[in-house]
């Protein structure tokens, strides 16, 4: 039978090229993309891209979000999940045994990795940090802890006065195993300056990941769009990604995030579409050639979008994210968790083979149930 595939327009015709013959795509390519009405064409090459990868595999893992504290100095517009201060209507902060138990409630059989992000509180010791990493490594031995964005790395560099080496070697000593890619939002200084100019900026954000690569740790990459950025930020911050991983090949998956407009002081903008998701998917895969995973953020994208996302360039659907926050304040009507086997059926039904995974992309063979 033969094989049919949709046209390539023309104007497109020189990225196909350069897509087919394995060659970088530039700026403008990105640019073009970006703003090209025929999104089939374009996930069409992120797809040829993604398959040439990774064939039909979709990856996923079985995963627990902790978010110890949300008290954050930092007033990012599009937060909906800080609450400024100590004492306000909904702050927390967990101790140490409080987080044991909160782990101890959801952690399930087979789970491999906890996933935490903190506010920038400024009322907790160093300490408090190492301990509630001592504290999951002797009790939850089994789990990968992927902790602390490169924003809150900055802080504690910062607050505590030790270099960005000094925090991450203290915590990988105390049971760090990777970090996160979040806390990148826009790197463009037009846009970072009004949605967060109090945080890191991005040459420190590349830095901590920088500096995290040389030790030998590995680290996931961001982008959240959807805000106020241009296209012409949205490739920019593409491409700075792609030049560090060109240094130090550090970076694991890239996560496009979407902006979600509720309970937050940016909320007048509406949520970005559908084939907004898509074609961000489609250009991260097409634009960063040497950062090996594009995740699709189930929790941000809807189930239904990151099904989609499978033909578009993307071959990880994340986890099972057991009770997600950041969103779900701001407004996601995707469920906070989903089991292993709903995960599966979703990417089965995308036409994928889904295969379970560690943090750093191990292959977790399935656990065979004997029989009778
Ligand atoms: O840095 C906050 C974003 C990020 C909103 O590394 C928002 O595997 C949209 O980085 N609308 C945290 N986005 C989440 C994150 C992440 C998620 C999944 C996997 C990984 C990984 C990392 O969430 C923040 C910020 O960019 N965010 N508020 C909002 N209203």
């Amino acid at each position: 039978m033969q094989h049919l595939s949709p046209m390539i327009p023309k104007e497109l015709m020189t990225i196909a090229e350069k897509v087919r013959n394995q060659q970088r795509l530039s700026f403008d390519d990105g640019l073009q993309i970006l703003l090209h009405p025929d999104l089939l064409a374009v996930g069409q090459l992120a797809n040829l891209v993604r398959e040439r990868l990774h064939g039909d595999i979709t990856y996923y893992n079985k995963n627990l979000h902790l978010n110890a504290t949300n008290v954050c100095e930092a007033g990012c517009l599009f937060c909906s999940f800080a609450r400024l201060e100590e004492g306000m209507p909904s702050a927390y902060t967990m101790s140490l045994e409080q987080a044991k138990q909160w782990i101890e409630q959801r952690v399930k059989p087979g789970m491999t990795e906890i996933h935490i992000v903190n506010g920038l509180n400024p009322n907790l010791s160093w300490e408090y940090y190492l301990d509630l990493l001592r504290m999951i490594r002797s009790s939850f031995p089994q789990l990968h802890i992927k902790a602390f964005t490169a924003v809150e790395i900055h802080y504690f560099s910062e607050k505590y006065g030790k270099s960005y080496a000094e925090v991450l070697e203290e915590l990988v000593e105390a049971g760090l195993g990777s970090l996160p890619g979040g806390g990148a939002e826009i790197f463009a200084p037009r846009a970072r300056r009004k949605l967060c100019g109090d945080k890191v900026d991005a040459d420190g954000w590349l830095e901590v990941h920088r500096v995290a690569h040389t030790l030998g740790l590995y680290s996931n990459c961001t982008m959240l769009y959807g805000t106020i950025e241009r296209p012409e930020e949205r490739v920019d911050h593409l491409m700075r990604l792609r030049s560090l991983q060109d240094e130090t090949g550090g970076f694991q998956a890239f996560i496009p995030l979407a902006y979600h407009p509720e309970n937050n002081r940016l909320g007048k903008i509406p949520a970005p579409t559908a084939t907004d998701d898509l074609r961000l998917i489609a250009l991260s895969r097409l634009m960063l050639d040497n950062i090996p995973h594009i995740k699709a953020y189930w929790v941000m994208l809807g189930v239904k979008v990151a099904q989609l996302a499978q033909r578009f360039g993307s071959n990880d659907m994340d986890g099972t994210v057991t009770e997600e926050k950041i969103y779900h304040m701001a407004g996601s009507a995707s469920p906070n968790a989903l089991t292993e086997s709903e995960l599966r059926r979703l990417i089965e039904s995308a036409g994928r083979r889904p295969v379970e995974r560690s943090t750093t992309y191990q292959i977790i063979e399935p656990v065979q149930h004997a029989a009778g």
